[in-house]
C-alpha cells in the first residue's frame, strides 16, 4: 500500500491573507464575503485573515508575493473578477494575473489561490460569486485550507 498523506481539514491556528481586487467590486465583494464566511465556519479566527485590496486582478501577483514573504502567513487568496464584455485587454489581464498567482506561489512556497473569475459578462460572474453556481471564494478559501495543511504535514514529517 502507498503511503498517503493523511491531512486534517480544518482552519484552526491557520493565518491567512486575502488580497481582494477592486475592479468589479460589486463582484469580488461577494467573493470576499464567501471566503471569510468558508475560513471562520472552519476554525480561522478573524484576528487571523488580513485583507488587502488592490486596484485589479493585474495587481494580485505583486501583493500576494509580498505577503508570502513575510512568512507570516499559511496561505494567500487571491480574489478578482476580469469580465470579457467589459473590457478588449480581458486575455493580457486574466492571464497576467493566473500566472503571476501561480509564479507567486511557487516562487514562496506559500500555498497561493487563484479566486478569480473569468466570465464571458456580469451575469455568469453574478453566478459564480454565491449565486446559483456557488461561490468561488468559498471554494478558494476551501483550497487555502487544504493545501496550507498539505504544506504543513509534508514540511513536519
Ligand atoms: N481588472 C480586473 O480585475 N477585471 C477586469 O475585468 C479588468 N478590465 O476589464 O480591464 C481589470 N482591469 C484593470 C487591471 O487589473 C489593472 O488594475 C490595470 O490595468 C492597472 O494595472
Amino acid at each position: 500500500m502507498p503511503n498517503e498523506m493523511n491531512i486534517e481539514i480544518n482552519g484552526r491556528g491557520l493565518r491567512i491573507a486575502i488580497v481582494v481586487a477592486r475592479f468589479n467590486e460589486f463582484v469580488t465583494r461577494r467573493l470576499l464575503e464567501g471566503a471569510v464566511d468558508t475560513l471562520t465556519r472552519n476554525g480561522v479566527t478573524d484576528s487571523d485573515i488580513s485583507v488587502s485590496w488592490v486596484p485589479g486582478s493585474f495587481e494580485l501577483p505583486t501583493v500576494a508575493k509580498a505577503y508570502g514573504e513575510t512568512g507570516q502567513f499559511d496561505a494567500i487568496i487571491c480574489l478578482g473578477a476580469v469580465i470579457k464584455g467589459e473590457t478588449d485587454h480581458y486575455e493580457m489581464v486574466a492571464g497576467q494575473a493566473a500566472a503571476g498567482i501561480s509564479a507567486a506561489g511557487r516562487e514562496t512556497g506559500v500555498p497561493t489561490i487563484f479566486g478569480v473569475l473569468t466570465t464571458d459578462n456580469m451575469e455568469q460572474a453574478i453566478n459564480r460569486a454565491g449565486g446559483k453556481s456557488g461561490n468561488l471564494g468559498s471554494n478558494s478559501a476551501e483550497a487555502a485550507i487544504e493545501t496550507a495543511r498539505l504544506v504543513q504535514a509534508i514540511k513536519t514529517n
